[in-house]
């Protein structure tokens, strides 16, 4: 039996995609479960509470996106029950699209352009582009995409990840040459997983050590990120501009003064949304490889959190 649950997501068209593709097997949500004890794979995204709980059988949780911080922070999953995560192109191509977009808005100075033509000015720089050093914070599926992309766009790229990386033409560093890493960049491109250590680090003591004018992408999480730390450092200029896509509360709360700043982007969490088509195939064929005993696709690594 595979149990699918949110208590955010709309899930109606995941069920009928799967219960197409299995036709034979029950495929139900929580309302529908008679029997907890059959159920050998819950899909979830933010599932209720309880869940693992009352979960003895579960063989295998698959989370709905990249993310799995929603299922291994929950202290009711046993440790050994292995977690998948989606990984596709359908993830990677709309995320590195997202991040050429926010970069190309600062490489060509558009927000410049927009106020000029606020001002019915006519500013005809002789050198127009910004030049842009990018490092990206997280070289993993999505980061490697977004790397080689703009290697291919003539980018200087530079990526660090918890274990250094091997990729041509892009610079790249280890998690303990953090600070050598912030030293030579200007634009920094945020694509880490939440974790204990990735929490908060985007903060002062991190943006301080990025050059003046520098601009700031977030894409991983919005623990990562603490908001009044990039508020100062646009303030005293440190920060240039900011395109933020995730926040400690979500949504965003109306009070916040990150909506109204005006150097600062806000996307609503959809520099991906995870599609029907990106993630039924991976589900169906762990369903069919945990039945047969065969090694599970997309897992992460229950020790490092992601
Ligand atoms: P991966 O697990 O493939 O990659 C994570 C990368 O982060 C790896 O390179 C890893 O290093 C590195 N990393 C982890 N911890 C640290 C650390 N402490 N210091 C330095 N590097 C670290 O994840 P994905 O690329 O698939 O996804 C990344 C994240 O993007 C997701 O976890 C999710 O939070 C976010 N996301 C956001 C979306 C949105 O719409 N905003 C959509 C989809 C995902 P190593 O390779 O050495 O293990
Ligand atoms: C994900 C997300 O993790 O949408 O897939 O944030």
């Amino acid at each position: 039996m595979i149990l699918l649950d949110s208590i955010s997501k709309d899930l109606t068209s995941w069920i009928n995609a799967l219960k197409e593709e299995l036709p034979a097997d029950e495929v139900v949500t929580w309302d529908e479960v008679k029997d907890p004890s059959k159920v050998k794979v819950a899909v979830v995204w933010n599932h209720r509470k309880d869940l693992f709980q009352r979960l003895p059988n579960v063989e295998l949780v698959a989370s709905l996106g990249a993310g799995v911080d929603h299922i291994v922070n929950d202290p009711h999953l046993l440790k050994e029950i292995p977690v998948s995560k989606v990984i596709s192109s359908h993830l990677t191509v709309p995320m590195s699209n997202y991040c050429i977009g926010a970069i190309l808005h600062f490489h060509k100075q558009f927000d410049k352009y927009w106020e000029d033509k606020n001002q019915k000015r006519w500013h005809q720089e002789f050198d127009p582009e910004k030049p842009m050093k990018i490092g990206i914070l997280g070289l993993g599926e999505l980061g490697t995409d977004l790397a080689k992309k703009l290697v291919l766009l003539g980018f200087e790229v530079h990526g660090l990840s918890r274990t250094k990386k091997n990729l041509e033409s892009v610079s790249t560093y280890g998690g303990n040459e953090l600070n050598t890493f912030l030293s030579r960049i200007n634009t920094l491109v945020c694509m880490l997983p939440a974790t204990p250590k990735t929490e908060g680090i985007i903060n002062q003591d991190l943006l301080n050590k990025l050059p003046k004018g520098s601009y700031l992408i977030n894409v991983g999480r919005g623990k990562q990120q603490i908001d009044n730390d990039i508020l100062k450092a646009l303030e005293n200029g440190r920060l240039k501009g900011a395109f933020l896509d995730v926040f400690p509360e979500e949504p965003l709360p109306k009070t916040s003064p990150l909506w109204t700043h005006p150097k600062i982007f806000i996307t609503p969490h959809i520099a991906v949304v995870t599609k029907v088509e990106a993630a039924v195939p991976q589900i169906v064929e762990n369903y069919h490889r945990l039945r047969n005993g065969e090694p599970l696709i997309n897992l992460i690594d229950r020790d490092k959190g992601y």
